[in-house]
C-alpha cells in the first residue's frame, strides 16, 4: 500500500507549535459562536494586520510586512454597523476597531486636566465630543450586546493555528458565516529545524533560506468551512497583473470573491472579481476629503453578495 503524503500545511502545523495561549482563545472561539449561533446571528471572521516570520526560536529578529490593519479595523465597524457578529483576529498591537480613530497623540489632545486643592479631573474638550461620542457610542454597543471578539497573533505559525481554530467553529453556522481575509499573511518562512536557538550574533552575514509558507485557502474552502461565504484579498503593486492573479486565485481556490488592491491606492479603489463578473469599487476625491472610507462601500457591497448566497445556500 502507497503511504499518504501528508499536503504541505498539514506539514506546516506539523513542524510547528501552537501559540501559549491557543487552548484559552478556542474556548472563547467555540463560546462565541455558540452564543451567536444560538441567536441566529450572521458571523464574519475578519483577520487583519501583517504576519511575522521569526528568525531565531529565541526571537529578537523578525521579517515583518507593511500592513497596518486599517482595511480590517474600518471594516469590522461596518459590518457591526450592519448587525453582524464579528471575529477581529488581528495582529496583537495593529489598529482595532474603535480606537483606531485616536491612535498615536489623538486620545490626549481631545482631554482637558483640571487639577485643584481638592480634587483632580479630566474631562473631554467640547470640540472633542463631537468626534469622540459616536464612536464611543457604537464601540459600547458592540461590547454590551456581546457582538465582538478580540483574538491574535503575533507570527505566521499563530495565525494558521488561530486560522483552523476559529473556522472549527464557524463550520456550523454554514452559509451565515463569512471569512473576510484581509491579513497580509507572510509568503515565506524559515522553517523551524532551520532556525538558531539564540540570537543571530552580528559578527557576520547570515545565510537565511527562507520556504513558501502553504496556502490556506485550500482547506478552509474545502475541508473546513465548505459552506461559508469566504471572502479573499489580493495585494499587488503592479496594476497589470491585479485583475489576473485575483482571478488565477479564484479559479485555483473556487471561493467566492477576490478583492484586489495596489498597495498605494488601496485606500481609494478596489477591485470585486467573482466567477462571473468584476467590478470596481471607487472613492471620489470629494468623498475622500469628507473622510467617506472605502471599506463602507467594500462591506456594504459584500453584504448584497453574502445575502443573496444566503438565499440560496440553505443549511
Ligand atoms: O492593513 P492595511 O489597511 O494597511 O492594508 C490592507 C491590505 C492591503 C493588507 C489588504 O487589503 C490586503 O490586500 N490583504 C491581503 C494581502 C495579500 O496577501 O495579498
Amino acid at each position: 500500500m502507497q503511504p499518504i503524503m501528508a499536503s504541505q500545511w498539514e506539514e506546516f502545523y506539523a513542524s510547528h507549535l501552537p501559540p501559549p495561549d491557543f487552548e484559552d482563545n478556542r474556548t472563547l472561539l467555540k463560546e462565541f459562536c455558540a452564543r451567536q449561533s444560538k441567536v441566529g446571528q450572521r458571523i464574519v471572521l475578519i483577520t487583519s494586520g501583517g504576519t511575522t516570520v521569526p528568525l531565531e526560536h529565541n526571537t529578537v529578529r523578525f521579517v515583518d510586512n507593511f500592513s497596518a490593519g486599517m482595511r480590517g479595523a474600518a471594516s469590522a465597524e461596518y459590518f457591526l454597523e450592519h448587525g453582524y457578529s464579528v471575529i477581529f483576529m488581528h495582529r496583537l498591537k495593529s489598529l482595532e476597531p474603535f480606537t483606531r480613530h485616536f491612535s498615536g497623540q489623538k486620545f490626549m489632545d481631545m482631554l482637558d486636566l483640571q487639577i485643584t486643592e481638592q480634587d483632580t479631573s479630566i474631562t473631554v474638550k467640547p470640540d472633542s465630543v463631537d468626534v469622540l461620542a459616536p464612536v464611543l457610542l457604537n464601540y459600547k454597543a458592540a461590547q454590551e450586546t456581546g457582538r465582538i471578539l478580540y483574538v491574535n497573533f503575533t507570527t505566521v505559525a499563530d495565525y494558521f493555528w488561530l486560522l483552523r481554530a476559529a473556522c472549527e467553529c464557524l463550520a456550523t453556522l454554514g452559509p451565515k458565516a463569512m471569512l473576510y481575509l484581509a491579513a497580509a499573511v507572510s509568503d515565506f518562512y524559515v522553517p523551524s529545524n532551520e532556525m538558531p536557538t539564540h540570537k543571530i550574533q552580528s559578527g557576520a552575514v547570515p545565510n537565511i533560506s527562507l520556504q513558501l509558507v502553504p496556502k490556506l485557502l485550500s482547506p478552509v474552502v474545502n475541508l473546513w468551512v465548505p459552506h461559508a461565504f469566504v471572502v479573499s484579498f489580493k495585494l499587488e503593486t503592479d496594476e497589470n497583473i491585479l485583475l489576473s492573479k485575483a482571478r488565477d486565485s479564484l479559479n485555483k481556490y473556487k471561493h467566492k470573491l477576490v478583492i484586489g488592491n495596489i498597495l498605494q491606492t488601496r485606500r481609494q479603489r478596489v477591485v470585486f472579481v467573482m466567477s462571473d463578473d468584476s467590478y470596481e469599487v471607487t472613492l471620489t476625491r470629494e468623498q475622500m476629503i469628507n473622510g467617506i472610507e472605502i471599506e463602507e462601500h467594500i462591506v456594504t457591497n459584500i453584504i448584497n453578495h453574502h445575502t443573496q448566497y444566503m438565499s440560496v445556500h440553505k443549511f
